[in-house]
């Protein structure tokens, strides 16, 4: 009986947790604000698990996909159309490299890191264009 309360007493507590999930926006920009072009912004954003990503194309001609060398395991990939807004809730904890296919090559890419996570080892050794490097470094300086 005892454990049964407590029991429902978890299921509660998870379930509150679940109702304060966040939405995080990030706008697919032809210039960002800093000037520099073809970006995602913002191009990091911590996240927890059960947390939502929503990818805007306020520019056209861009898309968000995740690498599919850049994934957790067990993480279910997506993959926008061009100019699709895409809405992911991430549910598995780790870092998730999303790029948008058409200016990868430019460098446009971004990085979601759900939960208190590191790169895996490897994560950049994959055929990641220059520029596209460049910029997952710098995100994952951030964790
Ligand atoms: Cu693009």
């Amino acid at each position: 009986m005892i454990r049964t309360l407590a029991t429902g007493l978890a299921m509660v507590t998870l379930l509150g947790g679940a109702a304060c999930a966040e939405t995080f926006e990030i706008q697919m920009l032809n210039k960002g604000s800093d000037g520099e072009r073809m970006v995602f912004e913002p191009a990091f954003v911590q996240a927890a698990p059960g947390d939502t990503i929503r990818f805007v194309a306020t520019d056209k001609g861009h898309n968000a996909e995740v690498s599919k060398d850049m994934l957790p395991e067990g993480a279910v990939p997506f993959k926008g159309k061009i100019n699709e807004e895409v809405e992911v809730t991430l549910d598995v904890e780790g870092v998730y490299g999303v790029i948008c296919k058409p200016h990868y090559a430019m460098g446009m890419v971004m990085t979601i890191a759900v939960g208190d996570v590191q790169a895996p080892e490897g994560f950049l050794e994959g055929r990641v264009p220059k520029k596209a490097k460049e910029r997952f470094e710098a995100q994952l300086g951030n964790l």
